[in-house]
């Protein structure tokens, strides 16, 4: 497997209880480098554009509303098939469905304040890298 990149989201009910470092030291103990990180406060309007696939979805605005609601801490991440290692790392998107051990099981308090993010798809990855990052804040 190729050494892949992926942006990674600490969302706000993990940063409002200051769970950063814990979320953190699961992904570097799985492998993944945290190569570019920053701390934000979304706007609702940022956060819908970058959650836009999810516009028609009946949770769309309850979205929108608690990606801005406090700061968020956004993340590249890399290493060995980042992508999917990070993927199983976060668990379930439904904290009731995650694995043991996973960041949802252990911190995540419903199916909509799920305390990550992460991309699902090369593709993906590489448009919401680039929605916060510039290539100069890469540093691998
Ligand atoms: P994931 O974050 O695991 O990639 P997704 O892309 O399907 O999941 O959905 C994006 C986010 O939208 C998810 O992390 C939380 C919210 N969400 C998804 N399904 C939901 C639901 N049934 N009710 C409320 N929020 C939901
Ligand atoms: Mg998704």
């Amino acid at each position: 497997m190729a050494i892949e990149r992926t942006l990674s989201i600490i969302k706000p009910d993990a940063t409002k209880r200051n769970l950063t470092g814990k979320i953190i030291a699961k992904f570097e103990e799985a492998g993944l480098r945290v190569i570019a990180q920053k701390r934000i406060h979304l706007t609702k309007a940022q956060a819908g554009t970058f959650y836009v696939v999810h516009k028609e979805r009946p949770f769309y605005d309850e979205l929108c509303e608690f990606m801005a609601s406090e700061p968020v801490v956004v993340q590249v991440l890399e290493g060995e098939g980042a992508i999917s290692k990070n993927r199983e790392v976060m668990g379930a998107t439904n904290p009731a469905d995650a694995a043991e051990g996973t960041v949802r099981a252990e911190f995540a308090e419903s199916v909509g304040e799920n305390s990550v993010h992460g991309s699902d798809a090369p593709e993906t990855a590489a448009e919401e890298i680039s929605y916060f990052f510039s290539g100069l804040e890469l540093v691998g």
